[in-house]
């Protein structure tokens, strides 16, 4: 059943105008997953709207990645020091199967398609991004989830030869993240291997990277070399450098400001200098979707 993405696209085709973006496949690609079923029979939200991606040259230039610098610009200027292949993910834990997984053999397994997500930085940009990847779910089946399993941890590959930026202590290298079993195991909740149908630039976090399409930018760990299921709470490289600013969850929440800066609305990158900041959506605009998986608990406090 296993699909690989096949890449016949050339530069060309992936300017936001490239009419393989339209509207009909982004639709069919929102009800390939199910989610008018998920959101109880009312159109889910996302799949109402025209997500228009930004270009290529946004989604490559503009980008978070601390290992190699601070600087938006500096993922794409020191990421080509990365080497990203032979690439293995180190799945531990409550697993049935652990083992060092192999890149290529992953990909082999799995069923790859296209998604195109709203992307939320905790810095109060958005940018629409058209992933190519597949469910994290379908990993976590792979290596076999145990019963006692509640939380899953993920960190980035550190080689301090290849990135410059671990040089300073912003962060506690490796960077680390982690999701609720629930969370992770979403049909929203993408492990990317590609954008624009092309295999993912170092910068943006080859040669794979989680996508948590809900929640900050900073949720979705870039180049990750091991997962592993716990039963506690893992901890994650932001709230441990700073706890009062970003707490586990970090759901995107309008109601919900970071100590430093509102989070109500947002700036599209890409909408020009002047573009008009716009209101943010609960959960990114996919509350319809992940709303159940927090109901009865208080957002203001697990933030
Ligand atoms: N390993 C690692 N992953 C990371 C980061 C990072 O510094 N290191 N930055 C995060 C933040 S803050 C954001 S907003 C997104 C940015 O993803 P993009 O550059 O592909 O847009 O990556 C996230 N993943
Ligand atoms: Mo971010």
């Amino acid at each position: 059943m296993a699909r690989r993405w096949t890449n016949t696209l050339t530069h060309a085709d992936v300017t936001p105008e490239a009419a393989f973006w339209n509207r009909r496949q982004i639709i069919a690609g929102m009800a390939g997953l199910g989610l008018a079923s998920l959101a109880g029979g009312a159109e889910a939200q996302v799949s109402e709207e025209v997500l228009e991606p930004n270009s290529w040259e946004d989604v490559t230039s503009y980008c978070n990645f601390y290992e190699f610098g601070t600087g938006k610009g500096d993922p794409a200027a020191y990421a080509g020091r990365m080497t990203t292949s032979p690439w293995s993910v180190k799945i531990d834990g409550l697993v049935d199967r652990p083992g060092e997984y192999d890149f290529q053999q992953i990909l082999g397994e799995m069923t790859v398609e296209e998604r195109i997500y709203r992307f939320r930085c905790v810095e109060a940009w958005s940018m629409v991004v058209p992933w190519n990847g597949f469910e994290l779910a379908d990993l976590l089946n792979l290596a076999g989830v145990q019963e006692g399993a509640k939380y899953v941890a993920f960190e980035t590959l550190y080689r301090p030869e290849e990135m410059p930026g671990t040089a300073y202590r912003v962060l506690d290298w490796p960077y680390r993240e982690g999701l609720r079993l629930d969370e992770a195991m979403h049909p929203l909740t993408l492990m990317a291997t590609g954008i624009f149908g092309k295999p993912l630039p170092n910068q943006n976090g080859a040669p794979l990277r989680l996508v948590v399409p809900w929640k900050y930018g900073f949720k979705s760990i870039k180049s990750v070399v091991r997962i592993t299921l716990t039963d506690q709470e893992p901890p994650t490289s932001w709230n441990t450098a700073n706890a009062g600013e970003y707490g586990f969850y970090s759901n995107v929440n309008p109601e919900v400001d970071h100590p430093r800066w509102s989070q109500a609305t947002e700036r599209r990158i890409g909408g020009g200098l002047f573009a008009r900041r716009e209101p943010t959506l609960m959960f990114n605009g996919y509350e319809a979707e992940v709303a159940s998986l927090y109901d009865g608990m208080d957002l203001a406090k697990y933030y």
